[in-house]
C-alpha cells in the first residue's frame, strides 16, 4: 500500500523540536503524499454528508466565533478505515514523538483523537482558542493558494490569556496549502484561523490531537460543544 504521509518528505532538522518548543508551531509542508491526499480527499467527501454546521460563540474561550461544519471522531470512527489508521499509524506516531521530542500516544476520547474541519462559506473561521490536549497534527486536506484570501493560522506561543493573541507582538501567522501540515503545542499556544474573505473558497483540515504521559486530562467543553 502506498503511503499517505511521508515522514522523508519532511527535513527534520536537529532544531526542529526547539523550534516547536519555542514558537508552538512547526510546518511540516508536502507532508501529505500526493495519493494520500486523493484517498484523504475522498475519505473527507464521502464524510461531509454527516458532517453538521457551526454558528455560535463559545463561551469558555472569550465568546470567540466558531462559523464552520465540523465532524466529530467518534463519527469518523464508524464511518472511515482510513482515518482512524492513520490516525494511529506508527510512523506517523514516531514522526510527531521525533519533532515533539518526547512520546507522544493516542488520545482516548472518541470524540477528539480526530476530528474534521470545514470552512466553506464567506466569513468561515474558527476562533481563537487553545485545545485540551497537548499536540495538535493538522493536516490540509483543502486550501486557499492565495494567502490573501484567509484561512490562515493565527498564533501565539505560551499565551497567558486568549485575547493577547490580538495584541501581542509575537503572535505570527501562517498560510498552508493542500497537502502540508503542521504540529502544534495546541494546549499553551492559543491559535485561531482568519475568515475567508469571499464565496467559492474552501479549506479543509484534518486534525489529529495526542498527548504525552505526563500531561493530564482536562476539558474545558469546548470539543464537547463544537463536535458532538
Ligand atoms: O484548522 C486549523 O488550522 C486549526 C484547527 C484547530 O485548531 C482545532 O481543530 O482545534
Ligand atoms: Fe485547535
Amino acid at each position: 500500500m502506498f503511503r499517505v504521509v511521508d515522514p522523508d518528505a519532511v527535513a527534520l532538522q536537529p532544531t526542529s523540536t526547539e523550534r516547536l518548543t519555542a514558537d508552538g508551531y512547526l510546518p511540516l509542508p508536502g507532508l501529505i503524499t500526493a495519493d494520500g491526499l486523493a484517498l484523504l480527499r475522498r475519505e473527507a467527501a464521502g464524510l461531509e454528508a454527516l458532517a453538521r454546521r457551526r454558528d455560535f460563540s463559545m463561551a469558555c474561550m472569550d465568546d470567540s466565533p466558531r462559523h464552520m461544519t465540523t465532524l466529530g471522531g467518534q463519527i469518523i470512527g464508524e464511518a472511515s478505515e482510513e482515518i482512524p489508521a492513520l490516525y494511529q499509524d506508527s510512523d506517523l506516531l514516531e514522526l510527531v514523538s521525533r519533532l515533539a521530542g518526547e512520546p507522544v500516544s493516542e488520545v482516548d476520547d472518541p470524540v477528539e483523537r480526530h476530528v474534521l474541519n470545514i470552512l466553506h462559506r464567506e466569513g468561515d473561521t474558527h476562533g481563537a482558542h487553545t485545545d485540551d490536549h497537548p499536540y495538535a497534527l493538522v493536516l490540509f486536506l483543502e486550501a486557499p493558494d492565495d494567502p490573501a484570501d484567509g484561512g490562515l493560522v493565527h498564533f501565539l506561543p505560551h499565551a497567558g490569556a486568549l485575547r493577547d493573541l490580538d495584541t501581542a507582538d509575537d503572535a505570527r501567522t501562517a498560510h498552508h496549502r493542500a497537502g502540508d501540515a503542521y504540529l502544534l503545542r495546541s494546549d499553551t499556544t492559543a491559535h485561531r484561523v482568519t475568515p475567508l474573505t469571499r464565496p467559492g473558497l474552501r479549506r479543509t483540515v484534518l486534525n489529529f490531537a495526542y498527548t504525552t504521559p505526563a500531561s493530564r486530562p482536562h476539558s474545558t467543553g469546548s470539543a464537547a460543544e463544537l463536535y458532538t
